[in-house]
């Protein structure tokens, strides 16, 4: 597959590492000058920038996290005058103030550069058009794919999320080659299609860049299927540029995805210690600018948990690769004392043919104990071959295919995450879907109830 950028995501790792150290004591200096956040947060180690001689010394610097984002808000942790700044993106975020994030003219290029890779390396090329679906707006989404496909010089279609019947009208009608929007709106897009009965070969999609929450490998089983594509994965988050940190290459598809490491410096620590870990441990992925000029960040606290290898991949570029984001710290449910991220759960259910990889998990609290229910479609073929029947506790109960399946889908999550669940099994289309953006596949009603 052609790069965008051969020579830096080629580049040797001996060569990869100088630049590194180069570009980390350039920023390191930067910030101490600019950010009095930084140079407080320095001075109250005893770190000096001097101190900071290459990537070997990463460590010594401190964490930055989201709350130090929300106590500098809205421009605290910004390191040029305001007429510096291009552009101001900011996260949903769910209480409260958003985080703010600012860029400069320069920082867009970086940020168009980094998708521009990542949508050559999804399958994407100069004269493809892009039906781009990512919300545009103040999320980093729509609007960074954008600037990369403009980059990559494909012809971009900007649709943003949302208003279905549109899009499915735009596709048929545009035929474009690549898609790219949140994996469960993807989804919901695939099952449009098949309601008004176009197959997956009729779309002209062929490439689906898909990101911006949590997915497994199930759901890309659903998507590539229901849209006649190849899916890969986009990650990355406002707090560093926006998506376009890393991105798996359409040939490897392993779940492995290159982060552009001559912008942005990976580490994945020891979620309760801090501590860097070795190479293949699970632990949170700490991010850390070596170029962005508005608003540097060191040592960025993501919260996604994965793990990186350096080992380098098919494709030839020598980047380190980072596994899919097994949940993010936040998304953590403590049950009954178990930890237990939704993608588990969603992992257990790809080996099971009968359901389909709509869900959602809805926990409440009875007296002291936690009651987790797990709401799950019946696959189309399953629920033709019960004779589509409208599912109740009733119908279940009284069909012993219908009782098996649900005690082999909560014997087979005991088994794998360890809790225990309440499977209502329910019809194909009802559980929640995606009507553009990131889909919340958890209602934890406990702090409620
Ligand atoms: P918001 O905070 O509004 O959701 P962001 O785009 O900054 O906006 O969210 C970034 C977060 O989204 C990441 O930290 C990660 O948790 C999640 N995310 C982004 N891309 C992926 C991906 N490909 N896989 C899993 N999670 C992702
Ligand atoms: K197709």
């Amino acid at each position: 597959m052609p790069m965008f950028q051969p020579e830096l995501e080629t580049l040797s790792r001996p060569k990869l590492t100088e630049l590194q150290s180069q570009r980390l004591r350039e920023q390191v200096a930067y910030v101490y000058e600019r950010v009095p956040f930084y140079k407080q947060a320095f001075d109250e180690r005893g770190v000096k920038p001097g101190d900071i001689r290459g990537i070997e010394d990463l460590h010594k610097l401190p964490f930055t996290k989201k709350k130090d984002l929300r106590d500098t808000y809205p421009f605290g942790l910004f390191a040029v005058p305001r007429h510096e700044l291009a552009r101001i993106h900011a996260s949903s975020g769910t209480t409260g103030k958003p985080t703010v994030v600012g860029y400069t003219r320069g920082d867009l290029e970086v940020f168009a550069e980094v998708v521009a890779r990542s949508l050559a390396a999804a399958g994407g090329r100069p004269g493809m058009m892009l039906h781009n679906a990512y919300g545009y707006g103040l999320f980093t989404g729509g609007l960074g794919l954008h600037g990369g496909a403009e980059k990559l010089g494909m012809i971009v279609v900007p649709i943003s999320g949302g208003m279905t019947d549109r899009q499915i009208m735009l596709i048929q009608d545009f035929k474009p080659e690549m898609i790219s929007c949140t994996p469960s709106y993807a989804q919901t897009l695939a099952e449009e299609f098949k309601k008004r009965g176009v197959a997956p070969e009729e779309i002209s999609l062929q490439y689906a860049i898909l990101g911006a929450e949590p997915w497994t490998e199930a759901i890309r089983q659903s998507v590539d299927t229901g849209l006649g594509v190849k899916a890969t994965n986009i990650y990355g988050l406002s707090e560093i540029i926006g998506p376009g940190v890393s991105n798996e290459d359409v040939n490897e598809r392993e779940g492995l995805s290159y982060i552009w490491e001559d912008h942005f410096y990976p580490e994945v620590v020891d979620p309760e210690t801090g501590e860097p870990l070795p190479e293949g441990e699970v632990g949170v992925l700490v991010l850390t600018t070596l170029t962005k000029k508005a608003m540097p960040i060191l040592r960025y606290w993501t919260g996604d948990l994965t793990f990186i290898t350096r080992e380098p991949g098919p494709s030839g570029r020598t980047h380190a690769r980072m596994a899919q984001i097994r949940g993010r710290t936040d998304d953590m449910l403590i049950v009954r004392g178990v930890n237990v991220y939704p993608t588990q759960i969603e992992a257990v259910l790809k080996e099971i043919p009968e359901v389909a990889p709509h869900y959602q998990i809805v926990l409440t609290r009875e007296g002291t104990m936690d009651e987790v229910e797990l709401k799950l479609e019946v696959s189309e073929s399953f629920f033709r071959e019960i004779g589509q029947q409208l599912l109740s506790d009733e119908v279940i109960e009284a069909d012993h295919r219908l009782a098996h399946l649900r005690e082999k889908v909560s014997r087979k999550i005991k088994d794998n995450v360890g809790i225990s669940v309440r499977v209502s099994l329910i019809n194909p289309g009802s559980a929640p879907r995606s009507e553009g953006g990131k889909l919340k596949r958890v209602a934890d009603l406990r702090k409620m109830s």
